[in-house]
């Protein structure tokens, strides 16, 4: 089998900074040391070499808001590979009244294009006897997590009453429930009172949803799970009345974990003051974009390890879907896009600045990821025995981001204009070479189903009280009862 060696270069992982050469064999890393040889060799001089980025939050070919996101398995596992990422797990997304497993075969079709390996998180949008038997169905097929909308009134939004069973069910089962945490009863009025006087443009859609919306919705979510007995992710934490609800929960021994987005972490509200109608729509995305304050949160999130991973939520819309809410900002379509930018960003305005450490940055992309959502060290490593999803990042390459130079499928970028470094020289998804000295050389239909089972059953307490009471967790074969 032939093989190949990373050579020369500085391995960063989570935890350790190390000079060492990689050998891959059969798609997996094989040998870690010094003067290894292989048939092919990639020159990691002067560059970083780490385990690939992994987006734990896309929306890829969705439907929503009456059209579909614009980036399907092929053009945006091109950009996640492009910009580092070499997994990206993706929402299934059942129509309310439709079965799991019908919106499962959907997503496994669409994902038949995948350039890298991919995984599925399984939307819960309706509650009933067959979504809680198919959940059991859903977990056994390599998925370990649920995610709840707790705005999108009269479409995805699941009540309260709801959202107990669904943990309740995720608690028995051993799995993690998400949610987006927006109070979609509050949002579904301002946005009306909004419309009613007049306010029809995109600076309205951040009116609609104050970051007070959030940390309301981002408590209860995290009460409604302490009550149940479950561990909670919070997808896209945009304001620190979000992250402070984490923070507490966390620091009561919840086991509670935030994920902000690059988005959220590098633009700001003015973007929605642009007089260009265009400019502002291609920013609407949900939770919005938020005040310095909010994002010097954020940052001091990652820092502290109060918040655990940084996605994209990749929702990507051209401009002519974005025109559907010309006259009523309800009707544009929220997403925006960010695969092929989440790393060089990070890096650029996370670790060249200090605000958070090559390690860090390693483990907030990458392995914090793979360590909650169970696929950990098989992705997330650089270890012997974990699959070869590596990049080498040269700290000193450059660019200025540009639509003009994208994979994705949309015709602007969020980011336009804006100078990165810490592009991938290389990216190796399961030994394949897909970034070959900067070039993409993409592979439609490479990428594989990644399976992530229940690590539980998680009933190990949330909170002190539970601890004494709790019956004591099962032991599964060779997983130890602390689960994650
Ligand atoms: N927010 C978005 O902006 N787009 C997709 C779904 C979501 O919650
Ligand atoms: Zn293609
Ligand atoms: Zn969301
Ligand atoms: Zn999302």
């Amino acid at each position: 089998m032939s093989t190949t060696v990373i050579k020369g270069g500085t391995i960063v992982t989570a935890d350790l900074t190390y000079e060492a050469d990689v050998l891959i064999e059969g798609g997996k890393i094989a040998a870690i040391g010094p003067d290894l040889a292989g048939d092919t060799v990639l020159d990691a001089s002067d560059a970083f070499v780490m385990p690939g980025g992994i987006d734990p939050h896309t929306h890829l070919e969705m439907p929503f808001m009456g059209t579909y996101s614009a980036d399907d398995f092929d053009s945006g596992t091109r950009a996640a590979l492009a910009g580092g990422t070499t997994m990206v797990v993706d929402f299934a997304l059942p129509s309310p009244g439709q079965s799991l497993l019908d919106a499962l075969k959907a997503w496994d079709n669409k994902s038949a294009r995948a350039h890298c390996d991919y995984s599925f998180h399984m939307a819960v949008t309706w509650w009933g006897e067959q979504v809680f038997d198919e959940m059991k169905a859903v977990t056994e097929k390599g998925i370990n997590t649920f995610k709840h909308f707790m705005a999108y009134k009269g479409s995805l939004m699941v009540n309260d009453d709801e959202m107990y069973a669904s943990f309740r069910r995720c608690a028995e089962l051993g799995a993690i429930p998400l949610v987006h945490a927006e109070n979609g009863d509050v949002v579904a009025e301002l946005s009306a009172r909004l419309l009613a006087e007049g306010n029809t443009g995109p600076e309205a859609h951040a009116y609609s949803r104050p970051a007070q919306v959030e940390g309301e919705a981002t408590n209860r979510a995290i009460m409604i799970a302490d009550m149940a007995g479950v561990p909670l992710y919070v997808v896209h934490v945009s304001c620190e009345d979000a992250h402070e609800a984490i923070r507490r929960a966390k620091m009561l021994g919840r086991r509670v974990w935030g994920e902000p987005l690059i988005q959220h972490l590098t633009l700001d509200e003015s973007e929605y003051f642009n007089p260009d109608w265009d400019h502002a729509a291609r920013r609407v995305m949900s939770p919005p974009f938020r005040d310095k304050r909010n994002q010097d949160s954020l940052w001091a999130g990652l820092a502290s390890g109060t918040l655990s991973c940084v996605a994209t939520d990749h929702c990507a819309f051209t401009t002519a879907q974005k025109r559907f809410g010309v006259g009523d900002f309800t009707k544009i379509p929220n997403g925006t896009g960010g695969l092929e930018d989440r790393l060089p960003m990070l890096w650029t305005q996370g670790v060249e600045t200090g605000r958070i450490t090559p390690n860090e940055f390693v483990a907030v992309t990458s392995t914090n990821i793979a360590k909650i959502l169970n696929c950990y060290p098989r992705k997330g490593a650089v270890l012997v025995g974990a699959d070869a999803d590596l990049i080498v990042l040269d700290p000193r390459k450059e660019k200025t981001i540009s639509a003009s130079t994208q994979q994705s499928a949309i015709d602007y970028n969020v980011f336009e204009g804006k100078t990165v470094r810490g592009l991938p020289r290389y990216v190796l998804s399961r030994g394949r070479v897909m970034v070959d000295d900067g070039a993409l050389r993409p592979a439609e239909g490479h990428g594989e189903f990644v399976a992530r089972p229940p690590a539980g059953p998680v009933s190990k307490a949330l909170s002190a009280w539970k601890e004494l009471t709790a019956p004591r967790p099962v032991e599964r074969a060779g997983i130890p009862a602390s689960g994650v």
